[in-house]
């Protein structure tokens, strides 16, 4: 018998590659020891599994299908489900590193309350009746003294909408997370103004149909959602062309056929450009504008003066590129998949406007809801609501109430912060947060820490010591995604679908799952009538009602498919209501003119011009970590400890840095990233910099994560809002790189 490897044996690649290649090839998996000693064997060398549990993933959101292989209590290895159609029988790295969680001995074992000042991490172990006493007392008086609405619920992942039961039963409107605000936002808003659709997860890209793609960021394979990367390569293997528009050569540009290294924040003018090209060659898909379009005139005389080389004076790429891309795009269409974006929150309203503008070369390429483009997804399967009273009725939102972002879709991260900041339009006084680390998410920590001093009371429910626990008043520690229920996963798409998360193991530890502390809780508030059922199952079994499966059929299959007959394309003549104020698709929008808003995308300088020895900061993903919520697993840490400042060798000879030097980005103010080692490269747009984000921890409670690497969220003081969608633009960062402090081992800006 092979002995088992040490992870740190195994490079990246060979994780990766086995990530990618899932068991079909007799890949390399996991099996838990305790979290220290973890090791890898391969999955014909483990012993044998008492059960095969199916759920699904929570190391990310994109939730995809998974096989626990399980012994003794403990997880053998994880696999993908072969039915989800987000894994496609696959786990990416981070899926198959989640069973190390499991024996981690940083997680949060039990119930704590805080002995220390915030933000200083110190606490004392509680049994639940104390936390859960000191949690509704202190609502009981935020409601007594503020109304209901003084309480605010952050929330990001599965289990939070039990907790939005709770927080709305209770009376508050106020509940939001960053994956509007710091995420989609800009981007749903753009192409439901333009479509009456907000695009759904995971974005529906025909990738099996399509002739050519172009991308504008989207890190692919480096944001490694599992099954979009996936069909993504399917795709490029059988020959789709790609562009890639990004200021970084990423690796997903590195495998294009053209790209275009553009200015960071000018894709805007590169799009009207190739709209200018489109609407003076008579190259779009008349068919489809024409039978579903208006304001195609106000757009052809929008455009007319955008031509390519005033697109290449403003975003520094060649006109020939320029051209070269669009010739790509006119050849495919209306086979082309144009990336709508995911993470776009970038710089505030010209990140709606850039949605916009990618919205409308869709509808001129003919692309939505068509086949190789962007299809038409089946909606999710509906599910019985458990039986309980009707919602109260609530104040208005703060949002709604400061009379701001006339088209969000969501109440934002950012306007409870500002309310508990300033106390209007009315005070918030008590913040619930659930599955998210507001200190690396939001933009600017010194207004997170800020809004918290104000704030009456803070309970957090996470499962590891993460920023924002040292802040709790009280911490609730839920059970890992592999020891709990969840509510049913509802997928739309090709083949909806409803999946079951279960526990496949029990956890060691007093914690427990958000179900059962909404539950609980809510009891305490006085609305346990909400939460009336006797335990999960019961609650689970009543959702299925209807639906042709059974709790008991999901616990084995973990899967289910009620039938559908959806049609995923919209023929371009066929006569469609869009949800939009005409019934048409609005190339011009007159809700944007009736607002003051500019109804067709206009381009905008990004702000803050580079000054001398100043850099714009970039951040993105690495493809082994989620966020911040990975840098501690135990095989992810030690697969990839630390992050790089990726700064171009022009910049660094100038900075007198060198290859694999200790530095710190700094801004203006002062703040720093965080010692990091430079990775000097020609990949990066000279006037930038760029670092993966989710590092620079600053949590001694997460002993393989604290003070690695550099933390971008430490450094994003300057962020914009955006007045149409209410999200906040965070690529509006600038920064100096200086050595690393002198002091520890190092002194200078030299390798060593
Ligand atoms: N491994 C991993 N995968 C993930 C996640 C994760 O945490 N880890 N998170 C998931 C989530 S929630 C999201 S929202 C997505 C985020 O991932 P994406 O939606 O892909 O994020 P982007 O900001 O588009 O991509 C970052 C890229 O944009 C480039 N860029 C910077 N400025 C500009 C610019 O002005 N124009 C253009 N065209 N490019 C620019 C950067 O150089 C970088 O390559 O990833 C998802 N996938
Ligand atoms: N500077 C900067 N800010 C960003 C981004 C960026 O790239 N750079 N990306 C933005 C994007 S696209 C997004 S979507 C958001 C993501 O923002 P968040 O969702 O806040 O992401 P994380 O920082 O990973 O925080 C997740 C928290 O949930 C905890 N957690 C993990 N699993 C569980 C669980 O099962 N139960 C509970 N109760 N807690 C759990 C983790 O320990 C961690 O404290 O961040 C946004 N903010
Ligand atoms: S993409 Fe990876 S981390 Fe995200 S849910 Fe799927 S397997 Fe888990
Ligand atoms: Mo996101």
């Amino acid at each position: 018998m092979v002995p088992p490897r040490r992870v740190s044996e195994l490079t990246r690649r060979d994780w990766l590659k086995c990530a990618g290649a899932g068991t079909a090839m007799g890949a390399t998996t996991a099996i838990a020891q305790p979290a220290e000693a973890f090791s890898l064997l391969r999955k014909q060398q483990a012993p044998a599994a008492e059960a095969k549990t199916p759920s699904y993933c929570e190391m990310c959101f994109w939730n995809c299908g998974l096989v626990a292989h399980v012994r003794n209590n403990r997880v053998l290895y994880l696999e993908g489900h072969p039915d989800y159609p987000t894994a496609q029988g696959r786990l990416c790295g981070r899926g198959m590193a989640g069973a190390a969680f499991l024996r981690d001995e940083d997680r949060l074992k039990y119930p704590m309350l805080r002995v220390g000042k915030r933000g200083e991490g110190r606490f004392e172990r509680v049994g639940w009746k104390l936390a859960y006493e000191a949690v509704a007392q202190a609502f009981a008086s935020i409601r007594a003294k503020y109304g209901p609405e003084a309480l605010a619920l952050f929330y990001h992942g599965t289990g939070g909408p039990l907790w939005r039961s709770m927080m709305v039963a209770y009376g508050t409107p106020n509940f939001a997370g960053p994956s509007y605000a710091q995420c989609k936002g800009p981007r749903n808003v753009g192409y439901k103004l333009t479509f009456g659709e907000k695009l759904s997860s995971p974005e529906p890209l025909d990738f099996d149909h399509t002739r050519a793609m172009v991308l504008f960021g989207s890190h692919l394979g480096e944001n490694a959602h599992n099954s979009q990367v996936q069909e993504f390569v399917r795709a490029r293997a059988r020959g789709a062309k790609l562009v890639v528009l990004d200021p970084r050569f990423s690796t997903v540009a590195s495998k294009a056929d053209l790209w275009l290294p553009l200015k960071p924040g000018t894709d805007t003018a590169i799009i009207l450009s190739w709209l200018h090209l489109m609407v003076k060659s008579g190259a779009y898909h008349r068919e489809f504008v024409s039978s579903q379009c208006t304001g195609f005139d106000a757009l052809a005389r929008h455009v007319a003066a955008f031509s390519p080389r005033w697109a290449a004076e403003r975003s520094g790429v060649e006109e020939g590129k320029i051209l070269a891309a669009f010739e790509i795009l006119r050849r495919n269409m209306p086979r082309v998949i144009v990336h709508p974006g995911r993470h776009v929150t970038w710089y505030g309203e010209a990140d709606t406007q850039r949605a916009r503008a990618q919205a409308i070369l869709t509808a001129l390429l003919g692309a939505w809801w068509s086949p190789g483009g962007i299809y038409r997804p089946a909606p999710a399967p509906t599910l019985t609501d458990f039986p309980g009273p009707n919602y109260p009725d609530s104040k208005p939102h703060v949002d709604a109430a400061a009379r701001r972002f006339p088209f969000a879709q969501e109440v934002t991260t950012n306007g409870i912060r500002d309310a508990t900041l300033t106390g209007k339009p009315y005070p918030i006084k008590g913040w619930l947060v659930h599955g998210t680390n507001l200190i690396q998410s939001m933009p600017n920590v010194a207004e997170t820490v800020a809004a918290i001093e104000q704030l009456d009371f803070l309970a957090v429910s996470d499962v590891q010591p993460t920023e924002i626990t040292r802040y709790a008043d009280v911490l609730l520690p839920e059970d890992l995604y592999l020891e709990r229920y969840d509510d049913l996963k509802v997928g739309g798409g090709l083949n909806p679908y409803i999946g079951l998360r279960q526990p496949v193991v029990q956890s060691p530890h007093d914690t427990r799952p958000a179900w059962r502390m909404a539950k609980e809780l809510s009891a305490l508030l006085g609305v346990g009538d909400f939460f009336a059922y006797d335990d999960f199952e019961q609650y689970l079994e009543a959702r299925l009602a209807g639906t042709g499966t059974t709790l008991a059929e999901l616990k084995q299959r973990g899967i289910y498919f009620p039938a559908s007959d959806h049609s995923p394309y919209l023929p371009a003549s066929e006569e469609h209501h869009w949800h939009t104020p005409s019934g048409k698709v609005e190339l011009y929008s007159q809700q944007l003119a009736d607002a003051g808003f500019e109804p067709l995308p206009v381009f905008s300088e990004p702000a803050g011009e580079t000054q001398q020895g100043r850099l714009r900061l970039l951040y993105g993903r690495s493809p082994l970590h989620s966020f911040g919520r990975t840098q501690n697993n135990p095989i992810l840490a030690d697969l990839a400890s630390e992050n790089f400042l990726w700064i171009h060798p022009k910049t660094a000879a100038r900075d007198g840095i060198e290859d694999g030097a200790w530095v710190e980005a700094v801004t203006a103010s002062g703040q720093s990233s965080g010692r990091m080692k430079a990775k000097v490269t020609e990949r990066i747009d000279p006037a930038c910099v760029y670092m993966t984000h989710g590092f620079g921890h600053r949590t001694p409670g997460l002993r393989r994560a604290d003070r690695r690497g550099g933390s971008d969220s430490d450094l994003i003081e300057d962020y914009v809002v955006d007045p149409i969608s209410g999200a906040t633009g965070m690529r509006t960062q600038f920064v100096r790189v200086r050595c690393g402090k002198p002091g520890a081992e190092e002194s200078a800006c030299a390798t060593g």
